[in-house]
């Protein structure tokens, strides 16, 4: 792994949480995109090196629907960088991970993504990102 990517916190409304993080990182998000296939709404906030995603849910059935309904906003999973994200499936696969997509899928902000499930790393939902080159 290469880095930690980024941080993602689920919001009940992007827009509101979109004003109150920009007066507290003092700058506008980068990047609003909506990920229809994972069911949410996104923005980007570049603090230094580092990039914190606000995600709102697009449909009750959204992944992020159901984790502010049983927990609350906050904070939602850390991605982190790979160089090659197959191998590095691969390589957590068979060191007992457990994989919520068998094969890499298109997230936000450009990224082949994968998610690991919290039951298999003490609570904590990973996420694996490859940046899509060419
Ligand atoms: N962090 C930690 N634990 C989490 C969690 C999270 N983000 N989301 C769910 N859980 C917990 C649940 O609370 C539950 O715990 P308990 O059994 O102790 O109650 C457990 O994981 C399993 O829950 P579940 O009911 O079996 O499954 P869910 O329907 O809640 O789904 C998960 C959980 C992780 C499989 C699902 O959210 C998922 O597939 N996530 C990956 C995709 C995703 O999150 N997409 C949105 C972001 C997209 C983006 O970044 O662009």
């Amino acid at each position: 792994m290469l880095k930690i990517e980024h941080l993602g916190i689920a919001v009940k409304n992007i827009e509101q949480s979109n004003e109150l993080f920009s007066k507290l990182f003092n700058k506008a998000p980068y990047k609003l995109e909506k990920v229809e296939s994972e069911g949410v709404s996104t923005s980007f906030f570049m603090i230094g090196e580092s990039k914190i995603e606000l995600l709102e849910a697009t449909n009750p059935d959204s992944a992020i629907a159901k984790f502010i309904e049983k927990k609350g906003e906050g904070i939602h999973h850390i991605a982190f960088e790979v160089q090659d994200i197959c191998a590095e499936m691969e390589r957590l696969k068979k060191e007992g991970f457990t994989l919520l997509n068998e094969q890499p899928k298109k997230g936000a902000d450009n990224k082949l993504i994968c998610f690991l499930h919290p039951k298999s790393s003490n609570g904590v939902l990973i996420e694996l990102c490859q940046e899509i080159r060419g």
